[in-house]
């Protein structure tokens, strides 16, 4: 086998139908809302990278504080010969793992981005001679089969993103993922914790304002794709702590009424002066709710690490 195998589950319009049903569905609907996938064009994923650096967005630095702390005990914990990385995005943290696995043979990054599966492929070869990189361009909520390469298989979903999926989603999610493993394989899940409102909504809410402009790229996103008329300027960022469902929700309300026209769906969007646009929900954790959604897929938590502050955990489950 090659060293560099790319294999698409996804068909290539896939994206493209994907986007068209769920702007159709969520902006027919009321409360509006769009599922946060569709952040991530170029600029988007960008726009993301510069989150991560922000003062206010403590996830990324947490999870890397554990990840650097504990690798040799996640490796212990499950000696893998292939590591899966859903959602793979920027290799970064990705590499702690990497080196901390001795027996390693294949890396396989899941993405629905082939073009973020690449880079972050080919920057990994160069480091790791040796490994068999066998990108997956599939949508990690949709059914994937993972190629048939050696196990124990550690299977990582990193940066909170689970959070990011309602229950239901996260449900089916994990129940997917626990059909993938065998005994000895492992699932290692980044969750971020619930904590003091202010902190939560400032990392959602950051003083420069680079949040808020992630949050209105998703009407570029559609302006661009769908041939939309969005003025991003006529919506307000708004993140909220939803105290009850412990989770951040990001919004886009409306400065004054007006009407979207998206010609790509045939649709026109009335939205009333101040109404509001649900873009994304970011779940925050606890351990007991954790091990409660593990376990009800059949996954049995075993490890549970977290950073010195308390603000993010890892957790290492299995079937
Ligand atoms: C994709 C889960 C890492 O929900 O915190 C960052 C995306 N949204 N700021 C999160 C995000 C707003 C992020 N993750």
């Amino acid at each position: 086998m090659s060293p560099f195998a790319v294999t698409r589950t996804l068909p290539a319009d896939a994206t493209a139908a994907a986007l068209r049903a769920d702007v159709l569905a969520g902006l027919s609907r009321r409360p509006r809302q769009l599922p946060p996938k569709w952040f991530y064009d170029a600029r988007g994923s960008e726009l993301f990278e510069e989150i991560t650096r922000l003062p206010e967005y403590y996830p990324t630095r947490a999870e890397r504080e554990i990840l650097a702390g504990r690798a040799g005990e996640i490796a212990a914990a499950c000696p893998a010969r292939t590591l899966v990385e859903l959602g793979s995005g920027s290799s970064e943290k990705t590499r702690l793992l990497l080196g901390a696995l001795a027996g390693l043979r294949a890396y396989v990054p899941v993405d629905v981005s082939e073009s973020a599966l690449r880079r972050a492929g080919e920057g990994l070869l160069a480091d790791h001679p040796g490994l068999t990189v066998h990108a997956l361009v599939a949508d990690f909520q949709h059914g994937m089969e993972l190629p048939d390469t050696p196990g124990p298989r550690l299977v990582a979903f990193l940066g909170g993103t689970i959070g990011n999926l309602l229950p239901d989603e996260r449900a089916a999610f994990l129940a997917a993922v626990r059909g993938l493993l065998s005994p000895g394989d492992a699932l290692l899940l980044g969750t971020d914790l619930v904590k003091d409102e202010k902190v939560l909504v400032a990392a959602y809410d950051d003083a420069s304002g680079v949040t808020a402009e992630f949050n209105k790229n998703v009407l570029e996103v559609l302006d661009r794709e769908l041939a939309a008329d969005f003025d991003p300027a006529d919506f307000d960022h708004v993140a909220v702590w939803d105290r009850e469902r412990e989770w951040i929700e990001m919004r886009l309300r409306a400065r004054r009424a007006l009407t979207a026209k998206i010609p790509a769906l045939d649709l026109e969007v009335p939205f009333a002066a101040g109404e509001e646009l649900r873009t994304e929900v970011s779940a925050k954790f606890r351990r007991e709710g954790v091990r409660r959604e593990l376990s009800a897929a059949g996954l049995g938590l075993r490890h549970w690490w977290t950073d010195a502050g308390g603000r993010f955990a890892l957790s290492l489950s299995g079937p």
